[in-house]
């Protein structure tokens, strides 16, 4: 089912003459209503009378993650904050968090983003949807709720976390949708087994699983192990969270509703576009959103852009699953996690040495783990046990508390951890993707 056909069908020239409209509308409101937009503009040495088609969008300027951390918390709305109907909040790259804030009409699109996308990914009128994102701050809950609601299925907010409990009310209510991040699907799935359920028990038939980079490889784990067809979502807090391109049943890339958020894919070091069908970093435009409008963001994210038709006979075109990221922020079960937090929260505490690894690993189960180790003074190192367990447990809740994750800790001795010459390598990711 198309939730959308008069948007998700559009002939491309048609799609494309919509796009410059609404280009040169945001231009203008942007020029209007954001003072950070408006300066911009003014030292881009242009006229806006020069934006005429949405080729012309290649001369505004970027949006960064830095920008979001430097005009934090509310430095790059276009309205003021108590005409803002909603705020969500991620992680940054340092200190501040990235903030957003939504329209009353942002929260509309929103809406019809993720509702296109539940259709996209096997939705029926009348299904039962079991929303498994965290509810609050992060968006994963919240948008696939405003989706629901808008699509019309019957929706258990069942939030993150309470494996067991969200395993009992899917046997008790089997919802045929399930929402979560892939691992947590993988994690329900284990579970189930455990609690004697056997595989005609587990009701869900479609997964809209994304927040966190994820293979075929494991998709295809889920299908089995789940008897479902596990398709991809992806989205951001800064663009409008889940819902920006999602999987249709044919999975062979995302269907990203250029409508409203207009995708380039560029080189990350020369800043120019890459053919289609490339890998680049993707950037994206907000056409039509009123509270935070951003132009031409960059997120980071490494993907491929197609405008080949789909078996589906949506136009919309569509990004490739991710490749990876340009920046060394890592997606931990759904949230995203940046080495420097780690570091901060390790500083906090007295008896640590600025010398850290941080281990990235996938358990069969499919659960993402992480473990930080840590060099500690020598004298701490031959205290007894009891005090370095102490130590351990200090660090623990330190970068816990800072990065919102569980981690293990593991505390080596001086001069253990590999130094480098050049960058650090913090992270070491074994997870394979
Ligand atoms: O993760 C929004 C979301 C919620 C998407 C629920 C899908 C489902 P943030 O917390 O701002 O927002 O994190 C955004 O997560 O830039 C990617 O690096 C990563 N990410 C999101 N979806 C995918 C995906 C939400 N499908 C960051 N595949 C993004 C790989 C993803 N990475």
């Amino acid at each position: 089912m198309i939730f959308n056909e008069k948007f998700e069908t559009m002939n491309l020239q048609d799609l494309k003459n919509l796009q410059s409209e609404r280009l040169c509308a945001l231009a203008k409101y942007v020029y209007k209503n954001s003072p950070v937009y408006k300066k911009r503009i003014d030292e881009g040495g242009f006229s806006l009378s020069e934006i005429k088609t949405i080729d012309d969008i290649v001369k505004l300027p970027f949006t960064t993650k830095d920008d979001m951390r430097d005009y934090y918390p509310f430095g790059l709305f276009s309205m003021p904050v108590n005409k803002i109907a909603e705020m969500h909040v991620s992680s940054g790259t340092t200190g501040n968090p990235v903030v957003s804030g939504y329209s009353k009409e942002d929260i509309d699109l929103w809406g019809e983003a993720a509702a296109r996308s539940i259709a996209c990914a096997g939705g029926m009128p009348g299904d039962l949807i079991q929303i498994s994102y965290g509810y609050g701050l992060f968006t994963g809950g919240l948008g696939l709720h405003y989706g629901a609601l808008k699509f019309g299925a019957a929706i258990m907010p069942m939030s993150s976390g309470q494996t067991k409990r969200q395993v009992k009310l899917m046997s008790d209510f089997k919802p045929r949708i399930l929402a979560c991040t892939p691992s947590f699907a993988l994690y329900m799935g284990e579970e189930a087994k455990a609690m004697g359920l056997a595989s005609e028990d587990i009701s869900w038939k479609v997964g809209i699983l994304g927040a966190e980079p994820w293979t075929i490889a494991l998709r295809d784990q889920i299908d089995k192990s789940l008897g479902m067809i596990a398709t991809d979502i992806y989205g951001l807090s800064e663009i409008t969270g889940p819902g920006v391109a999602q999987e249709c049943r044919h999975r062979d890339g995302l269907h990203i509703w250029s409508d409203v958020f207009y995708p380039e894919i560029i080189d990350p070091e020369t800043n120019k576009p890459v053919k289609d069908g490339e890998v680049g970093e993707l950037v994206i435009t907000t056409l039509t959103r009123t509270g935070m409008p951003l132009l031409r963001y960059r997120t980071r994210d490494l993907a491929s852009l197609t405008k080949a038709p789909c078996a589906c006979g949506r136009t919309s075109p569509r990004i490739s699953k991710l490749k990876g990221r340009t920046d060394d922020m890592i997606v931990v079960r759904g949230i995203n996690v940046f080495p420097t937090q780690i570091e901060y929260a390790l500083l906090q505490v007295e008896e640590t040495l600025p010398n850290y690894q941080i281990i990235v690993s996938r358990e069969a189960g499919g659960m993402d783990t992480l473990e930080v180790q840590v060099e500690i003074e020598e004298k701490v190192f031959s205290d007894q046990m009891k005090v370095l367990e102490a130590v351990k447990q200090k660090i623990k809740k330190s970068i816990e508390n800072t990065i919102l994750v569980g981690v293990n800790v593991k505390l080596v001795e001086p001069k253990t951890i590999q130094r480098s010459e050049g960058k650090a390598k913090r992270v070491i990711d074994n997870r394979k993707i």
